[in-house]
């Protein structure tokens, strides 16, 4: 059985689980925290993050990104890239755009409102979480209102790599207790719906259900 190392609260093993849902592929999750982690752990993920996968005896592969694009090869139905070049181009932007700006400023609060508090013993940093709320975060969905008007997915009438991407660090931001009407009061409208519906996509819908889960026993 394939085996993915990583824990689920992060966006990017959230990523990889939403790809391996939505090709049917079953694994193990084996329970890797980001924090401290062990020199055994960096032979096979050298640079010591999660997500790290492992699909057979022998073969370990490190980071979303390539993980995705590994199954992508491995397994191309259902696929998540689209075919055309540049609807290609604009995929792996979009996941670059989640995986990067929008990873840090969501995390940023969900660090401060659920790991330091829960997890660390520390408290909130409300200064910090204000900043990312009112000046970090509303340019981001502004942008990413503007690209998912009139539209289904983000790219090329297909849900693709770049809408898991751009999901998955939603479903940390409402972990946090936020939500893009909540953080843009009357404005992006349509980021607001459109990650309403990804959210209550299966695949990432029964994710959310086994987060939820979990905070609750940690509470
Ligand atoms: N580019 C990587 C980023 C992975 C990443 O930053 N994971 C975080 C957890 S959300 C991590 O392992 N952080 C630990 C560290 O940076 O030492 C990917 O897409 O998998």
């Amino acid at each position: 059985m394939p085996k993915l190392h990583g824990v689920g609260l992060s966006p990017f093993v959230r990523k990889t689980r939403i790809a391996l849902a939505e090709k049917g592929i079953a694994y193990d999750l084996d329970p890797v925290l980001p924090i401290g982690v062990s020199e055994e752990y960096k032979k096979i993920s050298p640079l010591g993050k999660i997500p790290c996968y492992t699909p057979k005896e022998g073969v370990n592969i490190p980071d979303s990104s390539v993980i995705i694009a590994y199954l992508e090869r491995t397994q191309s139905d259902p696929p998540l890239y689209p075919s055309n070049p540049e609807d290609f181009a604009r995929a792996l932007f979009l996941e670059e755009y989640g995986d990067s700006a929008l990873v840090a400023a969501v995390g940023t609060v969900f660090f401060q409102r659920m790991v330091g508090p829960r997890f660390m013993n520390q408290p909130t940093d409300e200064a910090v979480v204000k900043t990312a709320l009112t000046e970090t975060l509303p340019p981001l969905f502004a942008w990413l209102d503007n690209e998912i008007k009139g539209k289904e997915y983000f790219v090329g009438g297909q849900f693709t790599v770049a809408d898991i991407a751009l999901t998955s660090p939603f479903v940390n931001l409402m972990h946090a207790g936020e939500t893009v009407e909540s953080v843009t009061p009357g404005k992006n409208t349509n980021l607001a719906k459109y990650v309403k519906t990804m959210m209550a996509r299966p695949t990432i819908a029964a994710l959310i259900e086994e987060e939820k889960a979990f905070f609750q026993e940690a509470a």
